[in-house]
């Protein structure tokens, strides 16, 4: 078996781990999922221990989290992306920055959708009628909070070349969290730095196949991007 990626288009992580398939034109199937009951079926006991996407099957390997994922893709599918810096101090920074985004900016944005659901447990039960305020407006701080960190950093730091597992986390990260709590006008470097990763080839495909999609978003898409 060939590669597999488990996931969903409209889903964030899902993203993160396409771009550097996308970026370094690897073969790749991509096997879109609802529920994970099908692949913890297929593969007991290796599925994701929290039943969530994306999941990359790579032979008889079963990779969970999307930062392994691209580690993951970095080691065994290279190509032209740099998705890992060469350099070992350069790859501590690479892998920071994508704790950043995962943990203070995706983690944020999932506390919001999250805050909207009757159970994030079990999305399929639904949106509530009074999505819980106190938990979005806690979430939003918090998101405020990440972009003027990272507004900072940006101010004193480089990023490493595209496509790297930064690129991977930031593009999804931003896109999403623009969506949900805007990013305001003293963050002008982190508006630029979602500018251009939109425009990435690998980013934008991710953009244009989950627009179908945007209907389901718990807040309301916004109409742009
Ligand atoms: N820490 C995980 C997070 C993955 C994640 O939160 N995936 C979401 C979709 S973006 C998911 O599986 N949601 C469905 C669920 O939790 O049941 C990773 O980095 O891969």
């Amino acid at each position: 078996m060939g590669l597999q990626l488990h996931g969903h288009l409209f889903s964030s992580y899902t993203w993160k781990a396409l771009i550097p398939l996308y970026a370094n034109d690897t073969p790749f199937e991509f096997v879109a999922m609802e529920g994970d009951r099908p692949l913890r079926e297929q593969f007991p006991g290796k599925a994701h221990p929290g039943g969530h996407i994306p999941v990359l099957v790579d032979g008889d390997t079963v990779v969970v989290e999307a930062t392994s994922i691209v580690e993951h893709l970095a080691v065994h599918h290279p190509g032209p992306a740099p998705l890992i810096p060469a350099d070992p101090a350069e790859a501590v920074v690479t892998r920071m920055i994508d704790r950043v985004f995962d943990n203070y900016v995706m983690g944020n944005v999932q506390r919001v959708v999250a805050a909207h659901f009757v159970s994030r447990d079990k999305p399929e039960l639904g949106l509530r009628d009074d999505p819980v305020e106190s938990e979005i407006a806690a979430a939003k701080a918090n998101l405020r909070r990440a972009y003027l960190w990272l507004e900072q950093w940006l101010s004193e730091n480089r990023l490493p070349p595209h496509v790297s597992l930064v690129t991977c986390a930031a593009s999804p990260a931003l896109f999403y969290g623009d969506w949900v709590e805007r990013i305001p006008a003293n963050c002008a470097r982190v508006s630029s730095l979602r500018a251009e990763l939109l425009a990435l080839p690998a980013i934008s495909r991710c953009v244009e196949d989950a627009r179908p999609y945007r209907p389901y978003f718990p807040l309301g898409a916004p109409d742009r991007d």
